[in-house]
């Protein structure tokens, strides 16, 4: 099998060599509890754009085809693969919450140059086709490749449009295109001997563009993605190009500005965030500033009760407001502990219903970390002097509560988890959290993330409904808090088995009643799966509607034909408006099954 695992060196969104052996490892764990077929044989045909005949779209497609070349266009008409993370699908969501050929596009292109985005976009105002953009299709948990109106026809900007434009030691920063995921970037800056860091997530094999985009977070002082670009290059839906920031004032002789990547802000409205979390424009290119080498130490801290839970919130905002933690912790619920080991579920439970507190008690009792209910990891940065006067402070801070320890990377032993914290706090991307796709058989997960404030009282209340709801659909809770000195990312990871229709049923419905009530406790989700998109986008209904409305009338001025990813982030084009695309139930338009 190791020759089936994509190398860095052969494709884009392939492993680096210092971790084919990790990805062996857990493509063969995967793959050894998958009962689901590799694939099933197609039920329906090639799902065609919504309201084009095949005639037509066989036309449009041939028109295609002469400008991109045979091999820049692919029908999606063969048997869907899931494949695993590292060897994702671009045909389909691999973690379907729907039926496996619900969300799937007609084709895919595979453009190598903006030029040629460009003339795709003009290809689909010409027939009328929608286009559903992907950097590297990975966003996997919200969606993946998968377009919102199936039959769309994707573009895989990442297979083509892959390099690292620029990284410039000086200014410590970078241009990429989509196709460079955070090991491709990582990998180049090594080779190129700079001192700087990448800000990466829990998983290497995103898109650094794409994820900033959906404004992802990873876990260095950078760890703000959106926050920490600088400058973009956009194809807008009539095919025009635009520059945003100092990029839009032509440098000498017609170079690039000389500080693009330098400033975000430069003259006039800042428009950079309207091109994230929409469907306003294709990013082609964007900046990033990259953070110079520094000291670092990761380090944990562990609680012992369920109840110290609104204590550990109240501790980490003014230390986060002080800017005294150096990073974005995360804070994690001891079920964690187990589930990061990589072991299945059934290692330590195998009775009904999910998880109970005492068998994770039982779980944990067997670990390094003991009886514990709560972990903090944390990374402080600079040089040795001011690390250790940093801990001092935050371990003081933290003595407060009772029985809390403080523990460093070198307390554990060397297989786990915190030392792939470690790496991840300083800027080396990993694959180690595809340990928890071990847990069930079939593994897919999808992601629960709301804002809530930093503060105790809060906390509780968006931990008590999280578990009061994956109890009443009989899911196991893995609570992941990014808390920052304001507010924190909940991020509820939903582990289900895409085997199980009744599993995939009530996924749904817990993702459905979560957003709900959430909302009328104020809280919002910051980023969702795209089948949520319609229901999280009409939480924000302040001034009844005015964020919609505003929304639409910039995607009906830039998009009058409707064509780029209509309903992404619950933005309808105005030809779509009203006819029972918005999907906030289990129906929709467009869904060749009744049920979603
Ligand atoms: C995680 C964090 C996220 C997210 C999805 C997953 C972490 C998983 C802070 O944002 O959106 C361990």
């Amino acid at each position: 099998m190791s020759e089936s695992i994509p190398k860095l060196t052969t494709i884009h969104s392939g492993v680096p060599a210092r971790l084919s052996n990790e990805a062996l490892a857990a493509k063969e764990r995967t793959y050894s509890l998958r009962t689901l077929p590799t694939s099933v044989p197609r039920q329906s045909e090639l799902r065609l754009p919504p309201d084009v005949t095949r005639d037509v779209f066989d036309k449009a497609i041939d028109e295609l085809r002469k400008v991109l070349g045979k091999a820049g266009v692919e029908l999606n008409d063969k048997p869907l693969v899931d494949g695993w993370y590292m060897e994702h699908p671009n045909t389909h969501d691999a973690y379907h919450i729907v039926d496996q050929e619900e969300m799937v596009c007609s084709a895919i292109v595979y453009p190598s140059s903006t030029t040629e985005v460009q003339s795709i976009v003009r290809w689909a105002n010409e027939f009328k086709i929608p286009i559903y953009p992907v950097s590297m299709g990975r966003n996997l948990g919200y969606g993946g490749a998968s377009p919102r109106v199936p039959g769309s026809v994707v573009i895989d900007l990442g297979r083509k449009m892959n390099q690292v434009l620029k990284i410039d030691g000086e200014n410590a920063s970078c241009m990429v295109e989509p196709g460079v995921s955070y090991f491709k970037l990582y990998d180049e800056i090594q080779k190129a001997g700079f001192k700087l860091w990448i800000d990466t997530p829990d998983l290497g094999g995103g898109s650094v563009l794409g994820n900033a985009i959906d404004r992802g977070v990873g876990y260095t002082p950078y760890g703000d993605h959106f926050a920490n670009h600088c400058g973009m290059e956009i194809v807008l839906p009539d095919g025009s190009l635009l520059r945003t920031g100092m990029g839009a004032l032509p440098g000498k002789d017609g170079t690039d500005n000389p500080t693009w990547e330098s400033f975000q802000h430069a003259y006039g409205p800042v428009i950079d965030g309207i091109f994230s979390q929409s469907n306003f424009g294709i990013v082609t290119k964007m900046g990033f500033w990259l953070m110079p080498e520094t000291g670092h130490q990761s380090y944990m801290i562990t609680f012992p009760r369920e109840d110290d839970f609104e204590q550990i919130v109240e501790i980490i905002r003014p230390l986060a407001q002080k800017r005294i933690l150096g990073n974005i912790p995360q804070l994690r619920h001891a079920i964690q502990e187990l589930a990061v080991t990589g072991k299945p579920r059934t290692t330590w439970y195998n009775g009904p219903g999910h998880f109970p507190r005492d068998v994770i008690r039982e779980g944990v009792k067997q670990l390094p970390v003991g009886d514990i209910s709560w972990v903090f990891y944390g990374t402080q940065y600079g040089d040795t002097a001011s690390i250790s006067s940093q801990l001092a402070l935050i371990k003081s801070a933290f003595a407060a509560i009772r029985g809390s320890k403080f523990l460093l990377p070198s307390d554990l032993p060397p297989d786990h988890y915190i030392h792939s914290r470690v790496q991840v706090c300083s800027g080396v991307p990993v694959l180690r959290e595809l340990d928890w796709l071990n847990w069930k058989p079939n593994a897919a997960h999808l992601f629960f993330s709301p804002i809530v404030p930093t503060r105790g009282s809060s906390a509780r209340v968006i931990h008590d409904i999280i578990t009061r709801l994956h109890a009443k659909y009989d899911f196991d809770v893995f609570p992941t808090l990014c808390v920052a000195g304001r507010e924190m990312h909940y991020i509820a990871n939903i582990v289900y088995d895409r085997s199980s229709e009744d599993e995939k049923r009530r996924a749904r419905e817990l993702m459905r009643e979560l957003i709900d009530e959430a909302a009328k406790e104020g809280f919002g989700e910051y980023r969702t799966h795209l089948l949520f998109a319609d229901q999280v986008a009409g939480t924000y209904n302040w001034g009844d509607g005015a964020l919609r409305r505003f929304n639409e009338a910039i995607k009906d001025a830039l998009d009058p034909n409707g064509i780029l990813a209509p309903g992404r982030n619950g933005i309808w084009p105005k030809g779509y408006r009203g006819k029972g695309w918005e999907l906030v139930g289990e129906k929709a338009k467009g869904c060749a099954k009744a049920r979603m």
